[in-house]
Protein backbone atom coordinates (compact mmCIF):
# COMPACT_ATOMS: atom_id res chain seq x y z
CA UNK A 1 0.00 0.00 0.00
CA UNK A 2 2.47 2.44 1.18
CA UNK A 3 4.61 1.61 -2.16
CA UNK A 4 1.47 2.19 -4.42
CA UNK A 5 1.22 5.95 -2.79
CA UNK A 6 4.70 6.39 -3.63
CA UNK A 7 4.39 5.20 -6.98
CA UNK A 8 1.25 7.59 -7.13
CA UNK A 9 3.23 10.62 -5.52
CA UNK A 10 6.15 9.85 -8.40
CA UNK A 11 4.26 9.73 -11.09
CA UNK A 12 2.00 12.66 -10.18
CA UNK A 13 5.58 14.80 -9.65
CA UNK A 14 6.94 13.75 -13.22
CA UNK A 15 3.67 15.22 -14.68
CA UNK A 16 3.91 17.85 -12.73
CA UNK A 17 7.41 18.56 -14.09
CA UNK A 18 6.59 17.84 -17.38
CA UNK A 19 3.72 20.06 -17.67
CA UNK A 20 5.71 23.28 -15.97
CA UNK A 21 8.48 22.75 -18.67
CA UNK A 22 6.13 22.13 -21.44
CA UNK A 23 4.93 25.68 -21.08
CA UNK A 24 8.21 27.05 -21.23
CA UNK A 25 8.88 25.25 -24.32
CA UNK A 26 10.77 26.73 -27.32
CA UNK A 27 11.16 25.61 -30.72
CA UNK A 28 14.00 26.56 -33.07
CA UNK A 29 13.13 28.23 -36.37
CA UNK A 30 12.33 26.65 -39.44
CA UNK A 31 15.61 25.38 -40.65
CA UNK A 32 17.48 26.42 -38.21
CA UNK A 33 20.62 23.65 -37.85
CA UNK A 34 21.79 21.72 -35.12
CA UNK A 35 25.08 19.60 -35.26
CA UNK A 36 28.25 19.27 -32.89
CA UNK A 37 31.72 19.97 -33.57
CA UNK A 38 35.47 18.65 -33.48
CA UNK A 39 39.17 19.25 -34.13
CA UNK A 40 41.48 17.15 -35.63
CA UNK A 41 44.18 17.02 -33.52
CA UNK A 42 41.88 16.81 -30.73
CA UNK A 43 40.41 13.32 -32.06
CA UNK A 44 41.78 12.12 -35.05
CA UNK A 45 45.23 10.10 -33.74
CA UNK A 46 47.52 8.76 -35.94
CA UNK A 47 50.23 11.48 -35.84
CA UNK A 48 52.39 9.91 -38.16
CA UNK A 49 50.30 7.69 -40.15
CA UNK A 50 48.86 7.88 -43.20
CA UNK A 51 51.52 9.83 -44.88
CA UNK A 52 51.07 12.37 -42.63
CA UNK A 53 53.58 15.10 -41.85
CA UNK A 54 54.55 16.49 -38.23
CA UNK A 55 52.42 18.90 -36.72
CA UNK A 56 53.39 21.91 -34.64
CA UNK A 57 51.10 20.24 -31.90
CA UNK A 58 53.04 16.98 -32.59
CA UNK A 59 56.11 18.35 -31.83
CA UNK A 60 55.34 20.33 -28.94
CA UNK A 61 53.27 17.80 -26.88
CA UNK A 62 56.48 15.47 -27.77
CA UNK A 63 58.95 18.14 -26.60
CA UNK A 64 57.39 19.05 -23.88
CA UNK A 65 55.15 16.69 -22.24
CA UNK A 66 55.33 18.56 -19.04
CA UNK A 67 53.34 21.32 -20.04
CA UNK A 68 50.71 19.01 -20.70
CA UNK A 69 48.33 18.32 -17.74
CA UNK A 70 48.15 14.47 -17.56
CA UNK A 71 51.67 14.27 -19.74
CA UNK A 72 49.51 12.87 -22.86
CA UNK A 73 49.21 13.98 -26.36
CA UNK A 74 47.48 13.52 -29.49
CA UNK A 75 48.98 10.78 -30.95
CA UNK A 76 45.91 8.21 -30.41
CA UNK A 77 43.58 10.78 -29.13
CA UNK A 78 40.09 9.08 -30.16
CA UNK A 79 41.81 7.41 -33.03
CA UNK A 80 39.20 8.75 -35.05
CA UNK A 81 41.34 8.11 -38.09
CA UNK A 82 40.64 5.05 -37.74
CA UNK A 83 36.88 4.85 -36.24
CA UNK A 84 35.05 7.65 -38.35
CA UNK A 85 32.49 4.97 -39.46
CA UNK A 86 31.68 4.86 -35.70
CA UNK A 87 31.86 8.22 -35.18
CA UNK A 88 29.44 9.19 -38.34
CA UNK A 89 27.53 6.09 -37.07
CA UNK A 90 27.16 7.84 -33.19
CA UNK A 91 26.51 11.26 -35.26
CA UNK A 92 23.83 9.81 -37.50
CA UNK A 93 22.02 8.11 -33.85
CA UNK A 94 21.64 11.70 -32.27
CA UNK A 95 20.12 12.75 -35.71
CA UNK A 96 22.48 16.31 -36.38
CA UNK A 97 22.26 18.64 -39.35
CA UNK A 98 25.42 18.67 -39.27
CA UNK A 99 29.09 17.96 -38.16
CA UNK A 100 32.01 20.36 -37.93
CA UNK A 101 35.16 19.25 -37.99
CA UNK A 102 38.38 20.11 -38.44
CA UNK A 103 41.88 19.11 -41.17
CA UNK A 104 44.93 18.11 -40.43
CA UNK A 105 46.90 20.51 -43.13
CA UNK A 106 50.20 18.26 -42.89
CA UNK A 107 47.60 14.94 -42.90
CA UNK A 108 47.27 16.32 -46.36
CA UNK A 109 50.24 18.40 -47.52
CA UNK A 110 53.08 16.06 -45.39
CA UNK A 111 56.09 18.97 -46.94
CA UNK A 112 53.35 21.70 -45.61
CA UNK A 113 54.19 22.86 -49.20
CA UNK A 114 51.51 22.66 -51.71
CA UNK A 115 53.93 20.18 -53.57
CA UNK A 116 53.08 16.75 -52.64
CA UNK A 117 49.91 15.86 -51.92
CA UNK A 118 48.88 12.64 -50.23
CA UNK A 119 46.31 11.22 -51.50
CA UNK A 120 46.04 8.68 -48.23
CA UNK A 121 45.90 11.47 -46.37
CA UNK A 122 43.10 13.02 -48.90
CA UNK A 123 41.16 10.09 -49.13
CA UNK A 124 40.56 10.22 -45.08
CA UNK A 125 38.47 13.27 -45.44
CA UNK A 126 37.06 12.02 -48.87
CA UNK A 127 35.71 8.95 -46.15
CA UNK A 128 34.58 11.15 -43.91
CA UNK A 129 32.41 13.56 -45.93
CA UNK A 130 31.38 10.80 -48.05
CA UNK A 131 29.83 8.59 -45.15
CA UNK A 132 28.16 11.92 -43.89
CA UNK A 133 27.25 12.61 -46.89
CA UNK A 134 25.44 9.25 -46.80
CA UNK A 135 24.01 9.87 -43.97
CA UNK A 136 21.70 12.88 -44.85
CA UNK A 137 24.77 14.93 -42.02
CA UNK A 138 26.32 18.52 -43.92
CA UNK A 139 29.95 18.51 -43.16
CA UNK A 140 31.06 21.47 -41.82
CA UNK A 141 34.63 21.90 -42.50
CA UNK A 142 37.44 23.76 -40.36
CA UNK A 143 40.43 24.35 -42.67
CA UNK A 144 42.60 25.61 -39.60
CA UNK A 145 42.46 24.46 -36.11
CA UNK A 146 45.82 25.61 -34.47
CA UNK A 147 47.70 22.40 -36.25
CA UNK A 148 49.96 23.73 -38.77
CA UNK A 149 53.30 21.90 -40.22
CA UNK A 150 55.88 22.12 -38.04
CA UNK A 151 57.99 22.56 -40.50
CA UNK A 152 56.72 26.57 -40.81
CA UNK A 153 56.71 26.51 -37.22
CA UNK A 154 61.16 26.34 -38.01
CA UNK A 155 60.54 29.68 -40.06
CA UNK A 156 58.59 31.78 -37.54
CA UNK A 157 55.09 30.09 -38.11
CA UNK A 158 52.32 32.99 -37.34
CA UNK A 159 55.34 35.77 -36.74
CA UNK A 160 56.48 35.30 -40.55
CA UNK A 161 54.25 37.03 -43.17
CA UNK A 162 54.90 34.10 -45.45
CA UNK A 163 52.50 31.72 -43.66
CA UNK A 164 49.61 34.23 -45.36
CA UNK A 165 51.01 31.94 -48.69
CA UNK A 166 51.36 28.73 -47.48
CA UNK A 167 48.03 28.29 -45.93
CA UNK A 168 46.71 30.04 -48.79
CA UNK A 169 48.34 27.40 -50.70
CA UNK A 170 46.71 24.74 -49.02
CA UNK A 171 43.01 26.48 -48.75
CA UNK A 172 43.07 26.25 -52.77
CA UNK A 173 44.12 22.42 -52.50
CA UNK A 174 41.43 21.60 -49.84
CA UNK A 175 39.00 23.71 -52.34
CA UNK A 176 39.97 21.81 -55.41
CA UNK A 177 39.57 18.40 -53.65
CA UNK A 178 36.95 18.09 -51.13
CA UNK A 179 35.20 21.94 -52.08
CA UNK A 180 32.76 19.88 -54.12
CA UNK A 181 30.90 18.01 -51.87
CA UNK A 182 31.52 20.96 -49.25
CA UNK A 183 28.90 23.66 -48.81
CA UNK A 184 30.57 25.40 -45.47
CA UNK A 185 33.84 26.40 -44.85
CA UNK A 186 35.81 27.74 -41.69
CA UNK A 187 39.21 29.32 -42.56
CA UNK A 188 40.72 29.98 -39.48
CA UNK A 189 39.71 28.97 -35.52
CA UNK A 190 39.83 31.55 -33.40
CA UNK A 191 42.87 33.73 -33.86
CA UNK A 192 42.83 35.24 -29.99
CA UNK A 193 43.29 31.85 -28.51
CA UNK A 194 45.77 30.61 -30.86
CA UNK A 195 47.94 34.09 -30.75
CA UNK A 196 47.40 34.77 -27.30
CA UNK A 197 47.94 31.29 -25.92
CA UNK A 198 50.67 30.01 -28.82
CA UNK A 199 52.62 33.01 -29.30
CA UNK A 200 51.60 35.65 -26.23
CA UNK A 201 52.14 32.33 -23.82
CA UNK A 202 53.24 29.21 -23.81
CA UNK A 203 49.96 27.58 -22.87
CA UNK A 204 49.41 26.24 -26.24
CA UNK A 205 51.39 25.14 -29.38
CA UNK A 206 54.16 26.33 -30.34
CA UNK A 207 54.36 28.14 -27.01
CA UNK A 208 56.70 31.12 -28.14
CA UNK A 209 56.20 33.32 -24.88
CA UNK A 210 56.63 36.64 -26.56
CA UNK A 211 53.92 38.51 -25.08
CA UNK A 212 52.42 41.21 -26.78
CA UNK A 213 54.76 41.94 -29.57
CA UNK A 214 54.14 38.54 -30.55
CA UNK A 215 50.20 38.31 -30.10
CA UNK A 216 49.74 41.34 -32.07
CA UNK A 217 51.78 40.00 -35.21
CA UNK A 218 50.16 37.02 -34.86
CA UNK A 219 46.88 38.28 -35.16
CA UNK A 220 48.04 40.90 -38.30
CA UNK A 221 48.99 37.71 -39.86
CA UNK A 222 45.99 35.53 -39.22
CA UNK A 223 43.78 38.01 -40.47
CA UNK A 224 45.82 38.71 -43.63
CA UNK A 225 45.61 35.29 -44.23
CA UNK A 226 41.63 34.57 -43.43
CA UNK A 227 41.15 36.97 -46.17
CA UNK A 228 43.46 35.59 -48.64
CA UNK A 229 41.43 32.43 -48.24
CA UNK A 230 37.74 33.83 -48.05
CA UNK A 231 39.15 35.63 -51.44
CA UNK A 232 40.22 32.49 -53.32
CA UNK A 233 37.12 30.93 -52.15
CA UNK A 234 34.96 33.73 -54.00
CA UNK A 235 36.83 34.03 -56.65
CA UNK A 236 38.16 30.59 -57.91
CA UNK A 237 35.62 28.31 -56.13
CA UNK A 238 32.10 30.02 -55.07
CA UNK A 239 30.61 30.08 -58.69
CA UNK A 240 30.91 26.15 -58.91
CA UNK A 241 30.49 24.93 -55.58
CA UNK A 242 27.96 27.35 -54.13
CA UNK A 243 29.02 26.93 -50.82
CA UNK A 244 30.01 29.63 -48.24
CA UNK A 245 32.95 30.70 -45.97
CA UNK A 246 33.24 32.13 -42.58
CA UNK A 247 35.92 32.92 -39.62
CA UNK A 248 35.28 31.63 -36.72
CA UNK A 249 35.91 33.99 -33.28
CA UNK A 250 36.01 32.86 -29.98
CA UNK A 251 33.52 35.51 -28.18
CA UNK A 252 33.74 35.63 -24.58
CA UNK A 253 30.78 37.83 -22.48
CA UNK A 254 31.04 40.73 -20.31
CA UNK A 255 28.72 41.60 -17.75
CA UNK A 256 29.47 44.85 -16.09
CA UNK A 257 30.22 44.97 -12.21
CA UNK A 258 28.69 48.83 -12.41
CA UNK A 259 25.38 48.63 -14.06
CA UNK A 260 26.00 51.87 -15.95
CA UNK A 261 29.78 50.87 -16.99
CA UNK A 262 28.97 50.19 -20.39
CA UNK A 263 32.46 51.28 -21.54
CA UNK A 264 34.11 48.81 -19.71
CA UNK A 265 31.95 46.00 -21.74
CA UNK A 266 32.39 47.26 -25.11
CA UNK A 267 36.30 47.94 -24.17
CA UNK A 268 36.08 43.91 -23.57
CA UNK A 269 34.06 43.55 -26.49
CA UNK A 270 36.14 45.57 -28.74
CA UNK A 271 39.92 44.00 -27.60
CA UNK A 272 38.17 40.48 -27.57
CA UNK A 273 35.87 39.53 -30.47
CA UNK A 274 36.04 42.91 -32.36
CA UNK A 275 40.02 42.93 -32.87
CA UNK A 276 39.29 40.62 -35.91
CA UNK A 277 35.61 41.05 -36.21
CA UNK A 278 35.93 44.96 -36.68
CA UNK A 279 38.09 44.41 -40.06
CA UNK A 280 35.81 41.89 -41.34
CA UNK A 281 32.49 42.81 -40.35
CA UNK A 282 32.31 46.47 -39.83
CA UNK A 283 31.24 49.46 -42.56
CA UNK A 284 34.86 50.63 -41.88
CA UNK A 285 36.78 48.17 -41.83
CA UNK A 286 40.11 48.01 -39.52
CA UNK A 287 41.01 47.25 -36.09
CA UNK A 288 38.77 49.21 -33.39
CA UNK A 289 39.17 52.82 -32.89
CA UNK A 290 39.23 52.11 -29.56
CA UNK A 291 41.86 49.29 -29.77
CA UNK A 292 44.21 51.44 -31.98
CA UNK A 293 44.43 54.59 -29.13
CA UNK A 294 44.46 52.31 -26.27
CA UNK A 295 47.56 50.21 -27.35
CA UNK A 296 49.04 53.14 -28.87
CA UNK A 297 48.78 55.50 -25.78
CA UNK A 298 50.22 51.81 -23.62
CA UNK A 299 53.17 51.22 -26.39
CA UNK A 300 53.72 55.19 -25.75
CA UNK A 301 53.64 54.73 -22.03
CA UNK A 302 55.75 51.91 -22.50
CA UNK A 303 58.54 53.48 -24.33
CA UNK A 304 57.84 52.50 -27.70
CA UNK A 305 58.60 55.23 -30.26
CA UNK A 306 55.41 53.32 -32.50
CA UNK A 307 52.07 51.53 -31.36
CA UNK A 308 52.52 47.89 -30.84
CA UNK A 309 49.86 46.92 -33.00
CA UNK A 310 51.01 46.94 -36.45
CA UNK A 311 49.17 48.97 -38.90
CA UNK A 312 46.47 48.01 -41.84
CA UNK A 313 47.04 49.65 -44.79
CA UNK A 314 44.27 51.12 -46.77
CA UNK A 315 44.89 48.40 -49.27
CA UNK A 316 44.60 45.37 -46.60
CA UNK A 317 41.69 47.18 -44.99
CA UNK A 318 39.18 47.15 -47.99
CA UNK A 319 40.91 43.74 -48.91
CA UNK A 320 39.78 42.39 -45.76
CA UNK A 321 36.45 44.26 -45.38
CA UNK A 322 33.66 42.02 -45.58
CA UNK A 323 35.37 38.54 -46.04
CA UNK A 324 32.45 36.31 -44.44
CA UNK A 325 29.64 34.80 -45.37
CA UNK A 326 28.66 34.69 -41.82
CA UNK A 327 29.91 35.49 -38.19
CA UNK A 328 31.28 31.59 -36.66
CA UNK A 329 31.04 32.45 -32.57
CA UNK A 330 32.48 30.14 -30.41
CA UNK A 331 30.90 30.88 -26.48
CA UNK A 332 31.24 29.17 -23.48
CA UNK A 333 31.70 31.72 -20.76
CA UNK A 334 31.68 35.29 -19.38
CA UNK A 335 33.36 37.65 -17.38
CA UNK A 336 32.64 41.11 -14.88
CA UNK A 337 34.11 43.68 -16.24
CA UNK A 338 35.09 46.89 -14.69
CA UNK A 339 37.15 50.51 -16.35
CA UNK A 340 39.85 50.76 -14.28
CA UNK A 341 40.41 54.29 -13.66
CA UNK A 342 43.53 55.61 -15.27
CA UNK A 343 46.40 57.41 -13.37
CA UNK A 344 48.61 60.06 -15.01
CA UNK A 345 51.49 58.49 -16.43
CA UNK A 346 50.61 55.22 -16.18
CA UNK A 347 49.34 52.38 -18.57
CA UNK A 348 45.74 50.89 -18.40
CA UNK A 349 44.66 47.31 -17.01
CA UNK A 350 47.31 45.64 -19.59
CA UNK A 351 46.42 46.41 -22.88
CA UNK A 352 42.48 46.25 -23.07
CA UNK A 353 41.94 48.66 -20.57
CA UNK A 354 39.06 46.71 -18.06
CA UNK A 355 39.71 44.88 -15.25
CA UNK A 356 37.72 40.77 -15.21
CA UNK A 357 36.53 38.98 -12.47
CA UNK A 358 33.98 36.84 -11.66
CA UNK A 359 30.93 36.11 -9.38
CA UNK A 360 32.00 33.13 -7.16
CA UNK A 361 28.67 32.45 -7.18
CA UNK A 362 28.52 31.31 -11.04
CA UNK A 363 28.24 27.34 -11.66
CA UNK A 364 32.13 25.57 -12.26
CA UNK A 365 33.17 23.47 -14.78
CA UNK A 366 36.36 21.32 -14.79
CA UNK A 367 37.77 23.80 -16.31
CA UNK A 368 38.92 26.95 -14.28
CA UNK A 369 37.99 29.21 -16.98
CA UNK A 370 34.28 27.98 -17.65
CA UNK A 371 31.77 29.41 -15.47
CA UNK A 372 27.98 28.78 -16.35
CA UNK A 373 26.72 32.50 -17.54
CA UNK A 374 23.94 31.71 -19.86
CA UNK A 375 22.82 35.59 -19.59
CA UNK A 376 26.56 36.49 -21.16
CA UNK A 377 25.41 34.15 -24.40
CA UNK A 378 22.41 36.10 -24.96
CA UNK A 379 24.44 39.88 -24.31
CA UNK A 380 27.02 38.51 -26.72
CA UNK A 381 24.64 37.40 -29.40
CA UNK A 382 22.96 40.79 -28.77
CA UNK A 383 26.63 43.03 -29.69
CA UNK A 384 27.74 41.25 -32.32
CA UNK A 385 24.09 41.56 -34.09
CA UNK A 386 23.83 45.35 -33.26
CA UNK A 387 27.56 46.01 -33.93
CA UNK A 388 28.01 44.61 -37.19
CA UNK A 389 23.95 45.05 -38.60
CA UNK A 390 22.50 41.56 -38.32
CA UNK A 391 24.67 39.42 -39.89
CA UNK A 392 24.03 35.79 -39.36
CA UNK A 393 25.43 33.71 -36.73
CA UNK A 394 26.69 30.19 -36.83
CA UNK A 395 27.22 29.00 -33.37
CA UNK A 396 30.10 26.65 -33.80
CA UNK A 397 31.23 25.50 -30.32
CA UNK A 398 29.44 25.74 -27.09
CA UNK A 399 30.11 23.16 -24.58
CA UNK A 400 30.42 22.29 -20.88
CA UNK A 401 33.85 20.68 -19.17
CA UNK A 402 33.67 18.00 -16.71
CA UNK A 403 35.89 15.40 -15.08
CA UNK A 404 34.04 12.07 -16.07
CA UNK A 405 30.91 9.87 -16.52
CA UNK A 406 27.98 9.35 -18.31
CA UNK A 407 25.44 10.58 -16.11
CA UNK A 408 26.07 14.47 -17.45
CA UNK A 409 23.16 16.44 -15.49
CA UNK A 410 25.46 19.46 -15.23
CA UNK A 411 25.91 19.75 -19.15
CA UNK A 412 22.45 18.86 -19.86
CA UNK A 413 21.48 21.49 -17.46
CA UNK A 414 24.54 23.84 -18.81
CA UNK A 415 23.36 23.05 -22.75
CA UNK A 416 19.70 23.86 -21.67
CA UNK A 417 20.58 27.34 -20.20
CA UNK A 418 22.54 28.07 -23.04
CA UNK A 419 20.55 26.92 -26.15
CA UNK A 420 17.61 28.93 -24.04
CA UNK A 421 19.57 32.51 -24.32
CA UNK A 422 20.15 31.90 -28.01
CA UNK A 423 16.89 31.16 -28.62
CA UNK A 424 15.50 33.87 -26.56
CA UNK A 425 17.75 36.35 -28.72
CA UNK A 426 16.63 35.34 -31.53
CA UNK A 427 12.77 35.37 -30.57
CA UNK A 428 13.17 38.87 -28.65
CA UNK A 429 15.96 40.45 -29.75
CA UNK A 430 15.99 39.85 -33.42
CA UNK A 431 19.09 38.35 -33.70
CA UNK A 432 19.75 36.10 -36.79
CA UNK A 433 20.96 33.16 -35.66
CA UNK A 434 21.30 30.15 -37.67
CA UNK A 435 23.57 27.00 -36.74
CA UNK A 436 24.60 25.79 -33.04
CA UNK A 437 26.68 23.33 -32.28
CA UNK A 438 27.90 21.47 -29.19
CA UNK A 439 31.63 21.23 -28.57
CA UNK A 440 31.69 18.54 -28.70
CA UNK A 441 30.64 14.94 -29.91
CA UNK A 442 33.44 13.12 -28.38
CA UNK A 443 35.61 13.18 -25.05
CA UNK A 444 38.62 14.44 -26.55
CA UNK A 445 42.39 15.92 -26.57
CA UNK A 446 41.39 19.13 -24.31
CA UNK A 447 45.01 21.21 -25.45
CA UNK A 448 47.13 21.54 -22.23
CA UNK A 449 44.29 19.93 -20.00
CA UNK A 450 45.16 16.63 -21.75
CA UNK A 451 42.59 14.39 -21.16
CA UNK A 452 41.54 15.52 -17.45
CA UNK A 453 38.49 18.00 -18.76
CA UNK A 454 35.55 15.90 -21.19
CA UNK A 455 33.78 17.94 -23.14
CA UNK A 456 31.92 15.50 -24.83
CA UNK A 457 27.86 14.02 -25.58
CA UNK A 458 30.17 10.55 -25.80
CA UNK A 459 32.44 9.12 -23.09
CA UNK A 460 35.66 7.68 -24.84
CA UNK A 461 37.68 5.14 -23.08
CA UNK A 462 41.15 6.77 -23.24
CA UNK A 463 42.61 3.53 -21.25
CA UNK A 464 41.23 0.90 -23.85
CA UNK A 465 43.09 0.75 -26.78
CA UNK A 466 39.49 0.40 -28.73
CA UNK A 467 39.07 3.88 -27.68
CA UNK A 468 35.48 2.20 -26.63
CA UNK A 469 32.75 5.23 -27.23
CA UNK A 470 29.56 5.17 -24.55
CA UNK A 471 27.01 7.64 -25.17
CA UNK A 472 26.14 10.04 -22.18
CA UNK A 473 22.89 11.19 -20.94
CA UNK A 474 23.37 14.41 -22.59
CA UNK A 475 23.46 12.61 -25.94
CA UNK A 476 20.07 11.26 -25.48
CA UNK A 477 18.72 14.55 -23.89
CA UNK A 478 20.24 16.14 -27.31
CA UNK A 479 18.99 13.66 -29.18
CA UNK A 480 15.39 14.57 -28.30
CA UNK A 481 15.87 18.01 -29.03
CA UNK A 482 17.33 17.49 -32.09
CA UNK A 483 14.06 15.42 -32.92
CA UNK A 484 11.34 17.23 -31.98
CA UNK A 485 13.30 21.01 -32.54
CA UNK A 486 12.26 22.08 -29.03
CA UNK A 487 13.89 22.99 -25.70
CA UNK A 488 13.05 20.92 -23.21
CA UNK A 489 14.68 20.60 -19.92
CA UNK A 490 13.46 17.38 -19.26
CA UNK A 491 14.21 13.63 -20.57
CA UNK A 492 11.93 12.11 -23.02
CA UNK A 493 11.11 8.69 -21.94
CA UNK A 494 10.84 6.93 -25.13
CA UNK A 495 14.18 8.47 -26.71
CA UNK A 496 16.07 7.29 -23.51
CA UNK A 497 14.86 4.00 -23.75
CA UNK A 498 15.94 4.13 -27.76
CA UNK A 499 19.41 5.10 -26.88
CA UNK A 500 19.88 3.15 -24.09
C1 LIG B 1 37.88 26.29 -27.88
N1 LIG B 1 37.59 31.07 -23.51
O1 LIG B 1 38.81 27.20 -27.38
C2 LIG B 1 38.58 25.48 -28.94
O2 LIG B 1 38.20 25.86 -30.23
C3 LIG B 1 38.45 23.99 -28.77
O3 LIG B 1 39.43 23.34 -29.54
C4 LIG B 1 38.54 23.62 -27.31
O4 LIG B 1 38.61 22.24 -27.08
C5 LIG B 1 37.34 24.23 -26.63
O5 LIG B 1 37.34 25.64 -26.79
C6 LIG B 1 37.28 23.96 -25.13
O6 LIG B 1 38.40 24.52 -24.51
C7 LIG B 1 38.44 28.14 -26.41
O7 LIG B 1 38.37 31.21 -22.56
C8 LIG B 1 39.17 28.20 -25.24
O8 LIG B 1 36.56 31.75 -23.59
C9 LIG B 1 38.89 29.17 -24.29
C10 LIG B 1 37.88 30.09 -24.51
C11 LIG B 1 37.14 30.03 -25.67
C12 LIG B 1 37.43 29.05 -26.61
Amino acid sequence: MASYSFLRVAVSFIFIVTYVFANDTLYFPKDFLLGTATAAYQIEGGWNESGKGESVWDWWTHENPSLIRDGSNGDVACDSLHKYKEDVQLLSDLGVDFYRFSISWPRILPTGYANVINQEGLNYYKNLINELLAKDIKPFVTLYHWDHPEIFERMGGWTNEMMVEWISDYARVVFKELGPKVKYFMSINEPNVLCGEGYGENVKAPGKNLGSPGVFLCMHNVLKAHAKIYHIYDKEFRKYQEGTIGIVLPCSGALPKNPNDTAAVNMHFQFNCGWIAHAIFSKTGDYPEIMKTHVADNSKLAGFSKSLLPELSSEWVQYIKGTSDFFGLNHYTSKIVETVPRMKGEGWYDFSGVKQSIDPSWPKSASDWLRVVPDGFREIIKKISKEYDNPPIYVMENGFSDKCCTFDHLRISYLYSYIKAMLLAIYEDGCNVKAYAVWSLLDNFEWGAGYTERFGLVNVNFTDSNRTRTPKWSTIWYKNIIATRKLTSIFNLPTAISVL
